[in-house]
């Protein structure tokens, strides 16, 4: 196994919800270090490049939209397998359909919305989390 970083983003709902704390306890209490952490609003460049794959889809304005409706808590985080483990801690994409136990699952659910109101971000792949933590923390 491999010690990894990933980029967590605490989402604007996360955020104003006031469950950034709650995030960072879990993803602490699983084991994983924080080891850099910025509040910002982001613009649409940041975000159209972060979310570059998604281009194209029905939801990507959307998407931006919401993400740059506030502010988000942009974390990158350390530790074995931690790119994966914190997609687990994350639960599925849809809050009403992730796993009880999980961030969505517990905390998440339909808002009317769409489901891109669900909380947290998680890179998917270690190429994601390079690429990722380049456009959130170029310093690192
Ligand atoms: P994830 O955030 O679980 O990695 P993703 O990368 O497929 O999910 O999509 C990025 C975000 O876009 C996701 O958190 C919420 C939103 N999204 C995904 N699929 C959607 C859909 N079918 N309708 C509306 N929003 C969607
Ligand atoms: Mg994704």
């Amino acid at each position: 196994t491999a010690t990894e970083r990933s980029l967590v983003l605490v989402k604007p709902d996360g955020y104003s919800r006031g469950l950034t704390g709650e995030v960072l306890r879990r993803i602490e209490a699983k084991g994983y270090r924080l080891v850099a952490l910025q509040i910002l609003t982001p613009t649409t460049d940041m975000l159209h490049r972060h979310y570059a794959e998604h281009e194209g889809k029905p939801f990507f304005g959307p998407l931006v939209e919401f993400m740059c409706s506030g502010r988000v808590v942009a974390v990158a985080i350390e530790g074995e397998r931690c790119i994966e483990g914190f997609r687990s801690l994350a639960g599925a994409t849809d809050p009403t359909k992730a796993a009880p136990g999980s961030i969505r699952g517990d905390l998440g659910r339909d808002w009317g919305l769409a489901v891109q109101a669900n909380i947290v971000h998680g890179s998917d792949s270690p190429e994601s989390a390079e690429r990722e933590l380049a456009i959130w923390f170029p310093e690192l």
